[in-house]
């Protein structure tokens, strides 16, 4: 006899937890079914998810039981991503900060202050919720991996003590370990140790937050990659630390450069903008970065020598700032190619901000109301799984459209076969995943016209939900008999 619970996905998001153990079987079991209901229906309220209140209140006690630490369960799932990055010789890691704005649940505990603004009427408006730092795992063709590390907290509040040294000193006096940036160096040194001695190259990715001397330090130290764009315009090229001669500016400098040629970079559409081709002057040189003068151990600090790829934007559209990156990299450039590889590279840091995307507007994670900020916690450490496996089923038919989509829906690809070519004589071959990929979206909104591109993660997560739906349909009229 089969039931008529809902069936699920195969090769489902909860594959991602099998290295967990929380130290009890039935709380991972708990794990793989709350798993599986906020995959098989992402945007629903957790209520709704769970299909009944036995399985909501179960739900509801997962999340709230303190043996259930965040941490474990990415370290499993990022035991996965080693796993899938295995098959390539360099993955970029890119870190990146997420902000969840909860301040409209006044009776959640636990949060900590976002950020601060004045209202109209010059009242202080403080937002309130919690800050996730995610290292976020995806090949250099942009496929997304999975994460190798991510922390989710609510922000402590600074002593008054530690604000007044932060603010007088600009914040260098202040020891690193004690800084908010010390979360970028800590995803890096747990991202390093993730990868434990496999000979995968890990090239580390980093917006302009991360131009801190201590980050590249440490990379230094950890002898792993970085890529980071920089926002200082720092002085470089000291001859000596106490050189009175005249300082180079990193801008200046690098505009002095000769353009070594041009480069084209899709940007994609953003803010109601649409998608461009950016046509780019591209620079690369090599400098010396030194500690900053009122570093806490400037004395002992030594100078670091990276690469310098720059890239400005020639005839940017009317009204539009040019795109401009200044990237900071330790891996050696030489030649435009491998300074090209760079700025491509980069090109490539939007897809965190995606998988951003997909937890907020997509899978609604700012909605849900659970009472503490620890439980938000354990909450959006599955859903960072989710939004990854959607986003990656998504792509997938992008890189290796001729995959089988039995990787991804199994068997039940005839059901999606049957559905739109009204027929149960199935081709013997599986349909690749490009084309399978196609018929979800189609479920989810997506009209497959030749000017409509590649479906986007969102309308995937609608076409994927239908599909769970159609399968169920499918599992009462047959009794549960799979169709193959
Ligand atoms: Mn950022």
């Amino acid at each position: 006899m089969k039931s008529n619970s809902k069936k699920q996905l195969p090769n489902c998001a909860s594959d991602e937890f099998e290295y967990v153990c929380l130290g009890d079987k039935r709380l991972k079991s708990r794990l793989v079914k709350l798993t599986n209901h906020f995959f098989e229906s992402p945007e629903m309220p957790i209520n709704q998810a769970c299909h009944n209140w036995a399985e909501t209140k179960a739900a509801y006690r997962f999340l709230k039981n303190e043996k259930v630490n965040e941490i474990e369960l990415i370290e499993a799932h990022s035991e996965k991503t080693v796993e899938r990055a295995k098959q390539y010789s360099t993955i970029i890691a890119i870190q990146d900060t997420c902000y969840f704005n909860y301040t409209n649940h006044k009776k959640t505990e636990g949060l900590g202050l976002i950020s601060v603004s004045k209202e109209k009427n010059n009242k202080r408006f403080d937002t309130n919720g919690l800050i996730m730092h995610t290292s976020f795992a995806i090949t250099t063709e942009g496929l997304p991996l999975g994460m190798l590390d991510q922390q989710i907290i609510a922000r402590p509040t600074l002593s008054a003590e530690l604000k007044e040294l932060k603010k007088r000193s600009h914040g260098n006096a202040v020891p690193i370990e004690d800084k908010e940036s010390y979360r970028w160096i800590e995803t890096l040194q747990n991202s390093k140790n993730r990868l434990g001695n496999s000979k995968i190259h890990m090239i580390t990715e980093c917006d302009r937050e991360a131009d801190i001397y201590d980050f590249f330090l440490r990379a230094y130290k950890l002898e792993t990659s970085i890529l980071v764009r920089a926002k200082s315009d720092r002085i470089i090229n000291k001859t000596s630390r106490r050189s009175r001669g005249p300082q180079i500016h990193l801008w200046k400098h690098m505009n002095s450069q000769p353009s070594q040629g041009e480069i084209a970079i899709k940007i994609p559409s953003r803010g109601g903008k649409p998608s461009r081709t950016a046509l780019l002057n591209l620079r690369f040189d090599k400098i010396i970065f030194s500690p900053p003068r009122n570093h806490l151990n400037y004395e002992e600090l030594c100078n670091l020598k990276l690469n310098v790829v720059y890239v400005l934007e020639k005839h940017p559209p009317k009204g539009e700032e040019p795109l401009e990156w200044m990237l900071l990299t330790d891996i050696d450039v030489n030649n435009f190619e491998e300074a090209e590889e760079k700025v491509k590279w980069y090109s490539l840091r939007y897809r965190i901000e995606t998988f951003h995307k997909i937890l907020k507007s997509g899978l609604k994670v700012e909605d849900c109301r659970l009472e503490t900020a620890d439980r938000l916690i354990r909450y959006l450490t599955v859903m960072s799984v989710i939004a990854w496996k959607i986003f990656w089923i998504t792509l997938i038919g992008r890189s290796n459209p001729k995959l089988s989509c039995t990787k991804f829906i199994g068997e039940d690809w005839k059901i999606l076969y049957a559905k739109f070519y009204h027929t149960m004589n199935f081709p013997k071959k599986p349909l690749d995943a490009k084309e399978a990929i196609h018929l979800i979206a189609r479920l989810g909104g997506f009209l497959d016209r030749k000017s409509d591109g590649e479906p986007g993660a969102i309308t995937m997560w609608r076409g994927l939900r239908r599909l769970c739906d159609l399968i169920e349909g499918w599992n009462i009229a047959t009794g549960g008999d799979s169709c193959g």
